[in-house]
């Protein structure tokens, strides 16, 4: 009997994803993505990667037979993608499964950072209904308001179509426009911010991604400005919306995702007008399900069939090209 690819598990990841392999796979699991934990003759036999979170060039470098990276998420800035792709290796995410949950997701946090419903429903909690009386109104609503989203991606345009059912008027920044969309483009991120008072960040963690939401950019937002980032934590400078929420420069701001998570600075965590998440935006049970299956699914399909269902652009390999 022929032995079983062998894939290697750095890390946890979901149990699904495990399940699903089991049977026709050699799963070989380390503690943590670090090439020391792995012997060289151990490293040599491992083909194919299942991981969710760091896959850093060291380790990619430890193995001479790896053909493919199987990344659990739809941002993949965890995985050493030129490393990977200097070598021929193909590396999976799983887009367009979480689209909708995220989606979802950033409306709530909206909502609850703009009517305060979490500080409404502690309210009722804590009995101030019962003493004190209604729950004050809030200064901000969704009514009247214009957004504008920050990475029109797939998930940019699920949170767009949501928008659209809200009554909001939406516009958007991209690096080019896309082809198909009626709203409104503008060609940097400090104009959108100056032409909405809503802005949302959906954009991937990248070199040009970086703090690229800065005090210029809250500024321009404006007094009835209101951040949403639903993205990667990269994209904000923590320190700069930290002023200006306490300064009153923009009014509040909904957060899921975080510069060096799960630390988020006491500056924030101590402010009355943000809305704080643990990234969650796709944390249902059918959602990360949906991620498992199809972490599970490139492997097949690239160990069965010869090409990955989901390879990143930068690795549009198949195992002939290869
Ligand atoms: O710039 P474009 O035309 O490639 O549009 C993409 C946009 N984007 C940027 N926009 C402005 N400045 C940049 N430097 C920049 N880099 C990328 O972000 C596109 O509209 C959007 C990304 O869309 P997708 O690749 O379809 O990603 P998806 O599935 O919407 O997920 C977005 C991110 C993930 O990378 C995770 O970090 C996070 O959501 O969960």
């Amino acid at each position: 009997m022929a032995a079983k690819t062998r894939i290697l598990v750095p890390g946890t990841i979901r149990e699904r994803v495990l399940d699903r392999l089991r049977d026709d796979f050699d799963i070989v699991r380390i503690e943590r993505a670090d090439p020391s934990l792995l012997a060289r003759s151990e490293a040599a036999s491992i083909a194919g990667a299942a991981v969710s979170g760091s896959f850093g060039a060291a380790l990619i470098e430890h193995l001479p037979a790896l053909e493919v990276i199987a990344s659990f998420g739809v941002g993949y800035d965890g995985v050493d993608v030129a490393a990977a792709a200097a070598r021929g290796i193909a590396v999976t995410n799983t887009p367009d499964v979480l689209n909708d949950e995220v989606a979802d997701t950033t409306i709530g946090l909206l909502l609850n950072t703009v009517r305060r419903f979490p500080q409404a429903e502690a309210w009722l909690r804590e009995g101030r209904w019962k003493r004190e009386g209604a729950f004050p109104l809030t200064p901000l609503s969704l009514r009247g308001r214009r957004a504008g989203i920050y990475g029109l991606g797939r998930i940019g345009q699920a949170i767009a179509e949501r928008l659209k059912g809200f009554g909001l008027d939406i516009a958007y920044h991209t690096r080019r426009p896309r082809e198909g969309v009626s709203y409104a483009y503008y060609p940097s991120l400090l104009e959108l911010a100056g032409a909405v008072d809503i802005l949302i960040a959906i954009v991937p963690k990248t070199a040009d991604t970086h703090k690229t939401i800065d005090a210029d950019v809250l500024r321009a937002l404006g007094p009835d400005g209101v951040l949403i980032n639903v993205g990667r934590g990269w994209t904000v400078d923590e320190a700069a919306l930290a002023d200006v929420l306490r300064d009153g420069v923009i009014a509040a701001a909904g957060l899921d995702v975080f510069y060096d998570e799960p630390n988020v600075p006491e500056a924030l965590l101590g402010l009355p007008n943000v809305s704080l998440l643990p990234h969650v935006a796709s944390a249902s049970v059918v959602t990360r399900n949906a991620m498992a299956d199809l972490v599970a699914d490139n492997l097949f399909a690239w160990f069965d069939r010869g090409a990955a269902l989901t390879p990143v652009p930068e690795t549009p390999f198949t195992r002939k090209t290869r």
